[in-house]
């Protein structure tokens, strides 16, 4: 049975407290993961501590950027090994993981050290009182120890978008990636060792929210900066933490976010757009469409379109011919979408497709996997268009105006994500100026320039990351005002 160790200081460490890692696709347990205390999390304060103040806080950017290069080049070197971790800790398709996932692991290194080796700084002359002159100029220093507290959805990708420009911008990192999928994250610290960079930089401790690891890193005094990705709920819970000391968060949270089509839009690309939003990763996509707003002469026509297309996905595992639709990450994750599916029908939803478990066999037969799911007919007060589901299921409604669509997407707390689809050029600037999200995509979804800021309004999120968006948070600008 594999185990999964700490990494603290440069060395795998057993704690002897482990508890079972398991396949989502077959519910097989898969290894052991060692779980952090209080005392792993004061080592690995005082290693990143002592990190900053020792190589790794002297060297240049030039050679630090150098070495998240190694680092990116060090994950290709690996790819198969990563890949094969993220499968069995996730069970989704191989094409997806190999084509999004371990990629931009090593993507995202190679971004943030490419921008801090180029980013600008400002400076300001200036006549003083007395008529003499005096110069300003900004310079950025390293946040300190950032903790890094991750979900399971796409753990390598989500894990490294912060891990890269926090090592870039000159901070260590303590990492809790989520009890569910504990692999990629352990296996990058071989990669860290393999490439030289100095103990205490990059450290992962392994276990739960509350009363575990991801508490104890969050209220560490040692811990100057927490981001985390992940539900609405746990965010509440971590700023709590972080207001003693008044230490800053960055937020990436939950959604319910809005499809919007128009009748002028490209029907088959539509269509086969707001297919992927709702179902890639199963789901399991913070930006995902949980709600599709679809124009009326076009609806009958669109339901349609989109019925036969799930009812044509192939459910299985990662390696399963022409595979679309994995499982869900856990039992008690499958508990709660089918509790939505129970609920819709509760509501008096129509149930277009799906809307229970399918019947599967062989080694997927223990998998956590749920049919994909649509439903029309219900009230917009329905707990299952105001509630993030996390799942592959989505409502879909009629909509006749401009106006109305728009009120209809921000109808909710949450404003991550939209994906609009229209052929009309002022249609769309005019809804995506309207629509109260941090992210909006026209006639795509999920389209990345990792240059771009990313992040959520209202209850998704808090601050920006992405391109030098990030330098915000992962770094303490300071003003240096010289009179000559
Ligand atoms: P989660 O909030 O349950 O857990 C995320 C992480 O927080 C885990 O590592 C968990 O152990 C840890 N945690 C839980 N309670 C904690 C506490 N009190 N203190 C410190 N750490 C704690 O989220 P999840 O179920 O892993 O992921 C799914 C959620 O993440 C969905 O809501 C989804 O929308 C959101 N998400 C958002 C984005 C985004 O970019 N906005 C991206 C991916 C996922
Ligand atoms: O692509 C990214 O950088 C990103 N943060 C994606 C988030 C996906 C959420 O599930």
């Amino acid at each position: 049975m594999k185990p999964f160790h700490n990494f603290i200081n440069g060395a795998f460490v057993a704690t002897g407290k482990t508890y079972d890692n398991r396949n989502p696709a077959t519910n097989a347990v898969i290894g052991q993961v060692h779980e952090a205390g209080q005392a792993e999390v004061d080592a690995a304060v005082a290693a990143a501590r002592a990190a900053l103040k020792g190589e790794w806080g002297r060297m240049s950017v030039v050679a630090r950027a150098r070495m998240l290069h190694a680092v990116a080049n060090e994950i290709d070197r690996r790819f198969d090994d990563f890949l094969a971790a993220e499968l069995a800790d996730t069970g989704k398709p191989r094409a997806l993981a190999a084509h999004i996932d371990i990629p931009r692991g090593a993507d995202n290194f190679r971004i943030f050290a490419d921008i801090v080796k180029n980013v600008p700084t400002e400076s300001f002359r200036m006549t003083t009182p007395d008529g003499g002159t005096a110069v300003s100029y900004a310079v950025r220093s390293p946040l300190g120890v950032v903790g890094v507290i991750c979900p399971w959805n796409l753990p390598l990708l989500l894990m490294t978008w912060k891990v890269g420009p926090a090592l870039a911008c000159g901070n260590t990192v303590i990492v809790k990636p989520s009890e569910e999928t504990p692999a990629t994250a352990t296996l990058l610290g071989e990669v860290m060792n393999a490439v030289g960079v100095p103990k205490g930089v990059y450290q992962v401790l392994h276990g739960f929210g509350p009363g575990s690891a991801g508490e104890f890193i969050t209220r560490h005094p040692g811990v100057n900066g927490i981001t985390f990705t992940g539900e609405t709920r746990t965010g509440e819970a971590i700023m709590a933490a972080a207001a003693k000391g008044v230490r800053p968060v960055s937020f990436e949270l939950g959604g319910k976010n809005a499809g919007v089509v128009f009748a002028d839009a490209d029907f088959d690309q539509a269509v086969a757009g707001i297919m992927r939003s709702a179902f890639e990763n199963c789901g399991q996509v913070c930006l995902g469409t949980e709600r599709v707003y679809v124009q009326r002469p076009i609806f009958d026509q669109f339901v349609a379109a989109l019925k036969a297309k799930a009812e044509a996905l192939t459910l299985g595992g990662p390696d399963m011919p022409g595979v679309g639709l994995g499982p869900l990450i856990s039992k008690e994750h499958k508990a709660k979408v089918l509790s939505y599916y129970a609920k819709a029908k509760a509501e008096g939803a129509t149930v277009v497709t799906g809307g229970g478990e399918p019947v599967m066999s062989g080694e997927w037969a223990g998998g956590h996997f749920v049919q994909p799911t649509l439903w029309t007919g219900l009230p917009e007060s329905s707990a299952v268009i105001r509630e993030e589901i996390f799942g592959p299921c989505c409502h879909i409604a009629p909509f006749d105006t401009e106006e109305q669509a728009i009120a209809l997407a921000n109808a909710t707390d949450y404003g991550l994500a939209t994906t609009i689809w229209t052929q009309n050029l002022g249609c769309a600037h005019r809804v995506a100026a309207a629509i109260e999200v941090g992210l909006c995509w026209v006639n795509s979804w999920f389209l990345r320039d990792l240059r771009t800021a990313f992040g959520g309004a209202k209850a998704s999120g808090i601050g920006r990351e992405g391109g030098v968006h990030s330098l915000e948070f992962y770094t303490e600008l300071r003003n240096v005002m010289i009179k000559l």
